[in-house]
C-alpha cells in the first residue's frame, strides 16, 4: 500500500487521552491493515513532513499494541522519518503522530507518507538495534540508514566453519560511519572507527569459526539528512599462507607453512604473530613487502618470542633481510601506519 494521510497538531487539550505517560496530549492515530504473502515480511516507510514549532514524535505498533518503533528527538520544525520497518505478521498496525513539545499547535497540517515494500535482504529491517534483533545477511550488499545519531543496525553472518570475512561499509557523504563487531556470545572483537565523514570503513579479514554480529553506527553528531550507507560482506575459506586473525598474541600465532605469508593490517596498530618452524637450524631470507600507505615493523624472535631482529618497511618499497631459525620463531607484523585495502606480503625462504 501506498499513500498520504494529513493531520493537524490540534492546540486543544485531549481529555479522553487518560495514559500515564502523556495524560491530555493530542494523538494523531491512523491504523493500517497490512497482510503478508505468505508469511513473508514487509517493510513499511514512513515519512512526516515539518511544521514550524512542532517537534513531532512517531510511533508504530503491531497487532495488539505492541510498539514495533518509534522516533523523536530531531527538534523543533524537524520532520521524523521511519523507513525499513520490518512487519512480520499480518493485522492491524497503527501509526501514531503526537507533538513532543506539548500541546501547542499549528495552522499548518503535516502530511504523513505511508509506503510498503518487500523485503528481499538488499536493505536493513528496523528494528535492529541490538544483537538478539539483528537482520541475518543473505545478500552481500545491505542498504540501510541511520534514522538517529542513536540508530544501531545489528546484522548477523551465520557460519559455523572457519570463514574469513571482508566487511566494508560506505557512508553517504555527511555520514562519520563505524562499525563493531562481536562473537556470538556478544564479546567485542572489533571496534573500528578510522576514517572520517563520508569515508569507508573496512575490515579486511575478520575470521571466524561461528555466528558474527555486526554493528553499524555513527560516532559523529545527529546525522545530516542522508544517512544511508551499504554495507558489503564477502567471505572466503582461509587461504594457505595467510594470517587468521585474531593472531595479536604469541598464543594466538597463526601457524604458516610454505614460504609466502600474506597478512592485512586488520584495523588500528595491528599486531599479527606468524609462527615458522623448521626441523633444524635454518637461516632464511626474509623478503617484506608493504603496500603503498603502509608502514609495518616486522621483528624475527628466538623460540621464546624474544625479537632478535626487526626491520621497519615503508609502503611500496621492499626489504630483505637474513635471520638464523632454531626450530622455530615469530614473525611479529606490527602496523605503523595502515592500509586496510590491500595486505602485505613477506616472502620466507632458506638462504
Ligand atoms: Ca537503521
Ligand atoms: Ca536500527
Ligand atoms: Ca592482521
Ligand atoms: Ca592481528
Amino acid at each position: 500500500m501506498n499513500g498520504e494521510v494529513s493531520g493537524h497538531y490540534s492546540p486543544a487539550v485531549n481529555r479522553l487521552n487518560k495514559s500515564e505517560k502523556n495524560p491530555g496530549r493530542e494523538e494523531d492515530w491512523f491504523s493500517l491493515d497490512l497482510r503478508l504473502q505468505d508469511g513473508k515480511p514487509l517493510l513499511l516507510d514512513l515519512e512526516l513532513t515539518p511544521v514550524p514549532d512542532i517537534d513531532p514524535e512517531l510511533y508504530v505498533f503491531g497487532p495488539g499494541m505492541r510498539e514495533i518503533l518509534s522516533v523523536n528527538g530531531l527538534g523543533t520544525g524537524q520532520g521524523e522519518a521511519l523507513r525499513g520497518i520490518g512487519i512480520t505478521e499480518s493485522g492491524v498496525h497503527y501509526v501514531m503522530v503526537a507533538a513532543r513539545n506539548g500541546l501547542a499547535g499549528c495552522e499548518i497540517p503535516y502530511v504523513l507518507s505511508i509506503k510498503t515494500r518487500d523485503y528481499d535482504f538488499s536493505g536493513e529491517m528496523e528494528p535492529n538495534n541490538d544483537a538478539s534483533l539483528a537482520n541475518i545477511i543473505q545478500s552481500d550488499e545491505i542498504a540501510g540508514r541511520l534514522s538517529s545519531a542513536r540508530d544501531r543496525d545489528f546484522f548477523l553472518v551465520k557460519t559455523s566453519e572457519l570463514r574469513v570475512l571482508r566487511i566494508e561499509a560506505v557512508p553517504s557523504p555527511e555520514l562519520d560511519i563505524a562499525l563493531n563487531v562481536y562473537d556470538a556470545s556478544k564479546k567485542r572483537l572489533y571496534e573500528i572507527n578510522n576514517a572520517g565523514k563520508g569515508e569507508h570503513e573496512i575490515i579486511p579479514n575478520a575470521s571466524s569459526r561461528e555466528d558474527l554480529f555486526i554493528e553499524v553506527l555513527t560516532r559523529g553528531a545527529a546525522p545530516a539528512e542522508d544517512t544511508s550507507y551499504r554495507l558489503l560482506v564477502s567471505s572466503r575459506s582461509p587461504a594457505p599462507g595467510f594470517e587468521i586473525e585474531p593472531n595479536d598474541t604469541r598464543k594466538d600465532a597463526t601457524y604458516v607453512q610454505g614460504d609466502v605469508i600474506t597478512g592485512y593490517s586488520t584495523k588500528k596498530n595491528d599486531i599479527d604473530y606468524i609462527l615458522l618452524e623448521y626441523g633444524g637450524r635454518a637461516r632464511q631470507c626474509f623478503t617484506v613487502n608493504a603496500v603503498k600507505g603502509a608502514r609495518l615493523k616486522v621483528s624475527v624472535t628466538d623460540p621464546q618470542g624474544n625479537v632478535v631482529r626487526s626491520v621497519t618497511v615503508n609502503g611500496g618499497a621492499e626489504k630483505k633481510f637474513y635471520e638464523m631459525i632454531d626450530q622455530k620463531g615469530y614473525l611479529v607484523i606490527k602496523s605503523l601506519k595502515e592500509n586496510y585495502f590491500e595486505p602485505y606480503v613477506i616472502n620466507v625462504k632458506p638462504e
